[in-house]
């Protein structure tokens, strides 16, 4: 799935604005027609959540309609036209001009249907779209799953940490490619001494054999290829001399463009490799550090919509504290965001919304499956040609039944989630390999779970809160925990480490002589603890704090004023003390 471009002959337009919307909890939209428009529409902003745009919809989770009416230039005439929704969460429908085209349904991935054949070129088109995220068990991530929770239960009820955003939350774009075009292009990219060799297979739309002509250039260097398709396909391989590498201190990027008769398409390629040797990772042969955040797409107003002064500032902020990597907790991030990170050479975890699975039931499972596979697809294809991305990663904190939540320990050997569960993730594991060869693979384990769904992964990747769910208050006491733990996985695994959480939640503001937890000092002197901990051991490979800012969380007894505080910056993006921290440790 490539990401739509504009040149001289691909055109593309950005549908962003205001559109109409109008919510329909009897879900009798599309029998009244409301795809034509709406009656009682009021205004709303695409990209963007609905929740936070109307305090009626704060926690509207059920079916909703967009409509919005658009020309399309004349120019366009003669070419295939699509219409691509960059993500809408949960399931979405899209119709336009009164025609059902297509749903789609799992958020944070884009697809785009053909709409060449139903469009006006005389009068305005009318798209609408209808999108709900009821929260259900067999959904990735799950919802209103009937785990007894007790006290512990949120509102909204999911079963993770993070509010359940609804809406379109990325561009709605219309474009035209030639009739025949230039459907997809892999690039992998290796080493051989100074040398870089850029593996290209271009796929056609149509299975024909033609010719074509691959350019990379960037900076003193072109180079040209000839291009020779068979069944619409093409696969060559270009050495680039003394190639200047793509690195998180030097993300060099070229540009990359196939052409044929027909078509033509650009995309910027960064030569690097990622592997794995012993106690650490390799970036271009030499070791490297994945030191950075977990983070959430998540801002006041725009919840979890685009936003593209956000996305610049959290990315300055990020390299303020010396961070050169995040995880894409819990879901995949927009394409927007994956470009800037080639750009401004952020190593990237690229993870699947798969965060909290549980193996309770065998019809759940199986249907959850099915979409965490649909999901690892859609994303390698997304984001397969980004340099930036070094790892994917199967799931977030997957739960055998018997882990004991008031102390986080206990997922005992007979528990029969414990080897469903790792049947499931193993599979998922499997399927990203065989999709993608030339990155990393791992799943992030919760604290207290099973340590053979470790097994599969690359890295070992730990979420932490010694000290915070466990041992809140005893830092001391956390720190042996910590250190006892970390050892004896890789005692174990012999695999590099990270821990991809720790934090502990920390109201801006509150201070304490001596620190207790929720304050400033608490959380400064918690991180501290945990980098000097990974400082002291050559097997940990990165240190990914919980979280990089405050976000928006379901309402519980934990969650004060709704908000997960683990941030080492506030959601209004103001550092706390931990931020000067990590800056200590990591921007020296
Ligand atoms: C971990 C989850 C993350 C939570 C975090 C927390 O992976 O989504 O937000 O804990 O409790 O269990 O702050």
């Amino acid at each position: 799935m490539l990401y739509p471009i504009q040149n001289a002959i691909r055109n593309r337009l950005d549908l962003s604005g205001i559109w109409d919307f109008q919510t329909d909890p009897q879900g009798v939209g599309e029998e009244h027609g409301w795809f034509n428009g709406l009656s009682a529409a009021r205004p709303i902003a695409v990209p963007g959540s609905w929740n936070e745009q109307y305090e009626d919809l704060f926690n509207y989770l059920g079916l909703a309609w967009y409509v919005r009416h658009t020309f399309v230039p004349a120019s366009w005439r003669g070419q295939r036209i699509f219409l691509r929704v960059g993500s809408a969460c949960y399931q979405a429908t899209v119709y336009v001009n009164g025609e059902r085209v297509g749903s789609h349904e799992g958020g944070h991935l884009p697809f785009a249907f053909e709409v060449t054949e139903l469009l006006r070129w005389d009068s305005e088109n009318t798209i609408a779209i209808s999108v709900e995220n009821e929260l259900k068990p067999t959904r990735v991530p799950a919802g209103n799953m009937n785990t007894a929770l007790g006290p512990f239960a949120s509102y909204p009820r999911t079963t993770y940490d993070f509010f359940p955003f609804a809406g379109i939350h990325r561009p709605v774009i219309l474009y035209s490619l030639p009739q025949s075009f230039v459907e997809d292009v892999t690039v992998v990219t290796e080493l051989d001494g100074v040398d870089g060799i850029v593996q290209v297979t271009a796929k056609l739309n149509q299975p024909v054999s033609t010719t074509g002509l691959l350019t990379l250039s960037g900076g003193e260097t072109r180079l040209t290829t000839d291009l020779s398709f068979t069944d619409g396909v093409a696969s060559v391989s270009v050495r680039v001399p003394a190639a200047r590498l793509w690195s998180d201190r030097d993300p060099y990027l070229y540009d990359l463009t196939v052409e044929t008769e027909s078509d033509r398409y650009t995309l910027k390629i960064g030569i690097r490799t990622i592997a794995v040797q012993g106690k650490q990772i390799l970036l271009n042969g030499k070791p490297v550090q994945l030191n950075g955040f977990g983070r959430h797409e998540d801002f006041i107003a725009s919840g979890k919509g685009l936003n593209l002064p956000l996305m610049v500032k959290d990315y300055q902020l990020m390299r303020w504290t010396g961070a050169n990597s995040y995880r894409t907790s819990h879901y995949p991030y927009s394409e927007e965001e994956m470009q800037l990170a080639d750009r401004e050479g952020f190593l990237i975890i690229d993870e699947i919304p798969a965060v909290s699975l549980q193996f309770e039931s065998e019809e759940h499972i199986a249907e959850r499956l099915r979409v965490c596979l649909q999901q690892i697809d859609e994303l390698v294809a997304r984001d397969k040609n980004h340099p930036s991305v070094v790892m994917w990663c199967v799931a977030n904190e997957p739960m055998p039944s018997s882990l004991n939540l008031s102390n986080l320990s206990g997922a005992s050997a007979d528990d029969p989630t414990v080897v469903r569960g790792k049947q499931f993730l193993d599979t998922l594991l499997a399927r990203t390999r065989e999709l993608d060869q030339s990155r990393l693979v791992t799943l992030v384990t919760v604290m207290g779970g099973p340590q053979s769904w470790m097994e599969g992964c690359d890295v070992i990747c730990m979420n932490r809160y010694w000290g915070w769910y466990v041992m809140g208050g005893q830092l001391d006491e956390a720190r042996s925990a910590l250190e006892r733990e970390l050892d004896q996985v890789w005692a174990t695994w012999q695999r590099p480490v990270i821990v991809t959480e720790f934090g502990a939640d920390t109201m801006a503001g509150m201070h304490g002589h001596p620190n207790v937890m929720w304050t400033e000092e608490y959380q400064a002197e918690f991180i501290r603890i945990y980098l000097e901990t990974a400082a002291a051991r050559d097997y940990v490979a990165g240190m990914q704090v919980w979280n990089f800012a405050d976000f928006a969380a379901v309402q519980s007894i934990m969650r004060v004023g709704g908000l997960n505080m683990k941030g080492v910056f506030t959601r209004t993006r103001q550092p706390k003390m931990a931020a000067h921290v990590l800056r200590e440790f990591w921007a020296r």
